[in-house]
């Protein structure tokens, strides 16, 4: 788009003011109507650390020691609520980050010159990007009718030049968990790093299993599991960008980093693929895990994974609509026997509900932010949009 750099400037009142008026369109997760999403307002103390933390830069950690140390914290905390007691990692600027750094990790640490990385179908799509920036190929594992990955199918796709298998706890979809533990004894038995990708579930699943859920060990309690993916700007309520990248060992950070050696404090060397990134992100993250603790991200958890079974409860009475899975996080995706889910994605987002519609079904994401009253109204325009539909047949 053709845009004029201004000549003179415009009086701030004036500037905040288009930009109210131009951002009108965008949804909000205050109007209760994005369903789709995996982010969510976040929460009012993250917000308020993050801007008064706004100037920190950890691409220079020389400069700002105690944000970096105040980082250092917030990876062992994510560490410690993984199973793991110390561990080495970055807040990042969100779980494509993290995962690009696990594979690249994987890759330094093989000798193979045609590298290979075994994942799961349902695997997110930073996967490609990595894969492409890497030039590791990526060899896809069938699932199973839960939708879990095969493991057998995982097993048989091992070849010499495998240098790590990925495991998912919490599927972009459908919020599934693979069978972690057999993929973390088949790493063991290979002798192959086994990367999680709980970039939505890690801030999840261990809260669920508190509350007494029954869900698959998925961290690195496992010994097989040398990488986990958990990002902060997604349960864990954390303003964008933040992403975690936690690995078992030092060496594994070790065999990402590069010198900079000329920055502040010297005999500096950075593992992150962004240079000059937010102290404010590892600052907000530290910040609210010390102000919530694992008890209040419990009651979070609680509230939504309870919503999720009651929303699909709903899904499972109407006629026309069909689960895709019952939920196992607070995920619920449905498909309709009654209409093309396409087109009935599209008249969702065209009466102003932010939904996704894709691989075949319309995905639910019960964030914090997701109200009963919200789901109520959802329901009442998905059974006018069947009734129409059938009407015009
Ligand atoms: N791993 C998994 C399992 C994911 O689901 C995602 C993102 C990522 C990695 C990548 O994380 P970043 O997007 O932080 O790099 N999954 C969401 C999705 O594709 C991202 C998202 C978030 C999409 C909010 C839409 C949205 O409104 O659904």
């Amino acid at each position: 788009m053709a845009m004029r750099f201004p000549s003179d400037g415009m009086e701030e009142d004036e500037v905040i003011r288009e930009l109210k008026i131009r951002t009108r369109e965008d949804l909000t997760f205050d109007s209760g109507r994005i369903l789709g999403s995996m982010c969510t307002s976040p929460h009012p103390l993250a917000r308020r650390v993050f801007e008064m933390f706004i100037d920190r830069n950890l691409g220079d950690p020389g400069l700002h020691t105690g944000s970096r140390r105040i980082e250092k914290e917030a990876v062992g905390m994510l560490a410690s609520l993984l199973g793991l007691e110390g561990g080495y990692g970055h807040i990042v600027s969100g779980g494509t980050e993290a995962n690009i750094l696990a594979v690249r990790d994987m890759r330094n640490m093989s000798d193979s010159e045609k590298p290979e990385l075994v994942l799961p179908r349902s695997a997110h799509f930073s996967f490609l990007k990595a894969s492409d920036m890497l030039g590791v190929r990526l060899v896809w594992a069938e699932l199973r009718d839960d939708y879990t990955v095969d493991v057998r199918d995982v097993e048989r796709k091992i070849t010499d030049d495998t240098v790590g298998i990925v495991g998912i706890a919490g599927t972009t979809g459908l919020g599934v968990i693979d069978d972690i533990p057999a993929l973390s004894d088949l790493a063991v038995d290979y002798g192959l790093p086994l990367h999680v990708d709980a970039a939505f579930g890690g801030f999840v699943i261990p809260f669920a299993k508190a509350l007494g859920y029954d869900l698959p060990d998925f961290d690195f309690r496992l010994r097989g599991v040398s990488s986990v993916t958990v990002d902060p700007h997604k349960m864990g309520m954390v303003p964008i960008p933040a992403g975690g990248i936690i690995f078992r060992d030092k060496k594994a950070l070790d065999s990402i980093s590069v010198p900079a050696s000329y920055l502040a404090g010297g005999g500096v060397s950075q593992a992150t693929i962004t240079g000059t990134r937010p102290g404010a992100s590892a600052l907000a993250t530290w910040a609210l895990i010390k102000h919530l603790g694992f008890s209040g991200y419990v009651r979070v958890v609680d509230r939504v994974m309870k919503l999720s079974r009651w929303f699909a409860s709903r899904i499972k009475l109407m006629d026309g609509l069909r689960l895709v899975r019952e939920p196992v996080l607070n995920i619920v995706s449905f498909t309709s026997t009654a209409m093309d889910v396409g087109t009935l994605g599209t008249e969702l987002r065209a009466r102003g509900w932010g939904v996704s519609a894709h691989r075949g079904y319309i995905r639910i994401v019960m964030m914090p932010h997701v109200r009963k009253e919200n789901l109520e109204e959802f329901l009442r325009d998905v059974s006018l949009l069947l009734a129409g539909n059938a009407s015009n047949l």
